[in-house]
């Protein structure tokens, strides 16, 4: 068993009969929706779930699992997905995929949010490997991407994966990948891009993590 499959076991480990689950999206969240459907099958668990993407809908769909759209749901019990950075203080960088907008909305809702991840996903400051998504509408990217150089952004559109055109999410909008200087922290991220016209959503997820379950090795650490 590789650390992803032992963290998103542990996580499955803390869902309950009759919870509303939200699922992420990433290969760590996948172990989850398996650890999970085979849950669900061997206590007969009855469990709903609620998807952050369509990839992680069909998935736990064919894996047995029920799930309701977004929509019908106001509140969820508990949401488990992964990160692409974790800091000390348990702020992450979301969003390298799609469907940050999805992951924002259910970390948002859930009673209790756990963090899936190895021990690559560890940084030191948010940022430090990646740009920071910035989901914006299609109309006001412009605007939006001088708004973000005004705060000491730099950086542009994030083409499609064939790098023939631009990367259009599920919802219809663009996304801007952008740098910031190391000494911005998270939380001031937060507040600058939450201040934005245009902006949908963005990749930075500060105090909204209940718990963090780090595999390094086979070995689990917990944060909480
Ligand atoms: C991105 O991929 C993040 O928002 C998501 O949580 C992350 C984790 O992917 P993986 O588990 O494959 O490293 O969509």
């Amino acid at each position: 068993m590789n650390d992803k499959q032992a963290v998103a076991l542990e996580a499955a480990s803390y869902v309950k009969n009759d919870m509303i689950v939200g699922l992420g999206t990433g290969s760590t969240a996948n172990y989850f929706i398996e650890a999970l459907a085979a849950r669900q099958q061997q206590e007969k668990l009855r469990i709903t779930t609620v998807a952050s993407s369509n990839i992680s809908m069909i998935k736990a769909q064919s894996a047995g699992l029920t799930v309701l759209s977004l929509a019908q749901l106001s509140e969820i019990d508990l949401y488990v997905d992964g990160a692409d950075e974790i800091t000390a203080d348990n702020s992450l960088l979301k969003g390298r995929g799609y469907d940050l907008v999805m992951e924002k909305l259910l970390a948002r809702a859930a009673k209790e949010f756990i963090v899936v991840a190895d021990k690559s996903k560890l940084v030191s400051r948010i940022g430090e490997n990646y740009p920071i998504p910035v989901e914006v509408m299609p109309f006001a990217w412009q605007a939006a991407k001088r708004s973000i150089e005004a705060l000491g952004g730099s950086g542009d559109l994030r083409p499609n994966a064939a790098k023939d055109g631009l990367c259009i999410t599920s919802h219809g909008s663009l996304v801007l990948d952008m740098r910031f200087d190391a000494s911005i922290d998270s939380h001031q991220l937060n507040a600058l891009l939450n201040n934005i016209p245009g902006v949908v959503e963005h990749g930075v997820f500060a105090r909204l993590a209940s718990r963090i379950l780090i595999a390094d090795q086979g070995k689990i650490e917990t944060r909480a």
